[in-house]
């Protein structure tokens, strides 16, 4: 969307202002190590809005306003960061280099681009649409809803199909369903029983490439400590289902991945959770930091890890840390904060979404054995508006660094890739939910490992738990607030 690349230049109207919408896994009480006690708000309306004005939309000493589209991309980042701490000697602003560190420095980046968000939210980025018929950069669609709000739908956190076009979907508070044709079965009897903490409980469904010949559909859940009646952890496990058109039950149980007792944890941040099939034998899922940062970068611990193993929960013997028996043999990648996007592309490259907290929501390609940096780099601020971190490593940091990051955050949760049938302009694109920020779905096209398109298709239907492209093709989005299931079907 900020491809269209106008010159826009917004006026500074207090009265258009939207209240800003904090990522959905805001924790006001978890923070970050905090480095200071500065509160980024008011250093910036004490120190730089005589000249940028509170808004930003400048006017003083010359200042130009900071408001547009084109001064919002991350193009800008390093550009912004760098005026600050050197100054523009020669237009009258001081270098701040010398008063203020470099995450303070960051933090103010971080600040104008919620500042300018209020701008562009308001007034330029919204979806095209007429009569139900969104006009998108290469297709046109419109929405369609596939289970209503009220038949049998509680926080739908995953969904993935049978063979025969059933419809798999989770409810977070621990029930699974089959669906079809807009009807909704019982719940599955006989699957694991879970703990709904927060932003846990039954958590992804993904079903086996190979369904057809062997069965297995795999699950994702918070299971619940057998010692603390507060604490879970995620779990993978897989089953097989009996059917009888929408009724089924669950049997065959094997667990696939669970971490040890002494892991588990009552809060109820940050469970990650998705899993992947790479069709070469091995599965792939999604491990949440639990709402402890630090030990995202703790390679004996679970938190804030993807991890890889055989399908059926043994170690692939090729993985990156093997080797020291202290560390977890199934860990793929870390430093990792909250993945609740896990896919792999169409030319076989593992995509991670994550939450970052104020602003920093991430679009990740994941490589094995990297380290994504969470919590010692993070392109986002603390909740309560202190600096947190910088968002590039500093010497000897080696951190892979996000292909997209959003800025403010937009929730990340739920990704998938298009396969073509159905929107064969869009072969190949990640499409990725979020959950704040009115609930966007967006289209993004990567090549060379650089993202050249990115729009948000629609928004506003409802906080966005999952896509998924169905096997007809079409994209499906799980919905709460309400509590639906929408897809988008092509308009020629
Ligand atoms: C005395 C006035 C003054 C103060 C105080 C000041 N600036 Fe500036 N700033 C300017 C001028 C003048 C420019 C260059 C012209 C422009 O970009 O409008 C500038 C440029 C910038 C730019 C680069 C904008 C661009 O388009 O690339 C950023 C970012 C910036 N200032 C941020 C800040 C921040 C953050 C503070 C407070 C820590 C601050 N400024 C304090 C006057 C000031
Ligand atoms: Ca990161």
């Amino acid at each position: 969307m900020l491809k269209l690349s106008l010159a826009l230049t917004l006026t500074a109207c207090a009265f258009l202002l939207l209240p800003l919408e904090k990522s959905s896994d805001a924790e006001p009480g978890k923070q970050a190590p905090q480095q200071t006690a500065i509160n980024l708000t008011r250093l910036y309306n004490d120190t730089c809005a005589k000249c940028h004005g509170e808004q930003g939309e400048g006017g003083g000493a010359g200042t130009k306003t900071l408001l547009t589209l084109e001064k919002f991309g991350s193009q800008h980042d390093k550009l912004f960061f760098d005026a600050i701490k050197k100054g523009v000697p020669d237009m009258g602003m001081d270098a701040y280099g010398p008063t203020m560190n470099d995450e303070t420095i960051w933090g103010l980046v971080v600040h104008l681009r919620e500042l300018q968000n209020k701008y562009t939210e308001a007034l330029v980025a919204g979806p095209k649409e007429t009569e139900g018929v969104y006009t998108s950069q290469r297709a046109k669609f419109r929405l369609e809803t596939v289970v209503e709000k009220g038949k049998g739908l509680a926080v739908p956190w995953g969904l993935d199909w049978l063979p025969d076009g059933k419809m798999l979907i989770t409810n977070r508070p621990g029930a699974l369903r089959l669906s079809q044709n807009g009807e909704v079965g019982p719940e599955i009897t006989g699957i694991p029983a879970t703990r709904e903490i927060g932003q846990g409980g039954l958590m992804d469904v993904a079903v086996h490439p190979n369904y057809a010949k062997n069965g297995w559909v795999y699950l994702s859940l918070t299971d619940p400590s057998p010692t603390d009646p507060k604490a879970g952890m995620t779990k993978i496990v897989r089953g097989k289902l009996k059917i009888e058109g929408l009724t089924a039950s669950w049997h065959s149980e094997q667990t696939i991945y669970q971490s040890k007792p002494e892991t588990y944890s009552p809060s109820g941040a940050h469970f990650g959770s998705r899993i992947v099939f790479d069709k070469k034998g091995h599965v792939f899922f999604s491990h949440g930091e639990r709402g402890s940062g630090e030990k995202a970068q703790d390679l004996t611990l679970p938190n804030g890890k993807i991890f890889r193993v055989n399908e059926d929960g043994s170690i692939p013997k090729d993985n990156p840390f093997t080797k020291d028996p202290n560390q977890l043999p199934a860990i793929w990648s870390w430093g990792h904060r909250n993945p609740q996007g896990l896919v792999m592309d169409l030319k076989g490259n593992l995509w991670d979404t994550e939450h970052g907290p104020r602003g920093g929501d991430e679009l990740n390609v994941i490589q094995k054995g990297a380290n994504y940096g969470w919590p010692l780099i993070a392109t986002s601020i603390n909740y309560n508006d202190s600096p947190l971190a910088l968002p590039w490593p500093k010497e000897g940091q080696n951190f892979a660094l996000p292909t997209l990051r959003w800025l403010p955050s937009t929730g990340a949760c739920g990704l998938d890739v298009v396969q073509g049938s159905a929107f064969p302009e869009w072969k190949g694109d990640l499409v990725a939910g979020g959950l704040a920020g009115n609930g966007p779905v967006f289209r993004i096209r990567v090549q060379n490992g650089k993202v050249v398109e990115e729009e948000k298709l629609f928004w506003r239907q409802g906080r966005v738990r999952d896509v998924a492209v169905g096997p007809d093709g079409l994209v499906y989005v799980a919905l709460n607030q309400p509590d639906k299931i929408i897809r988008l079907v092509p308009v020629k």
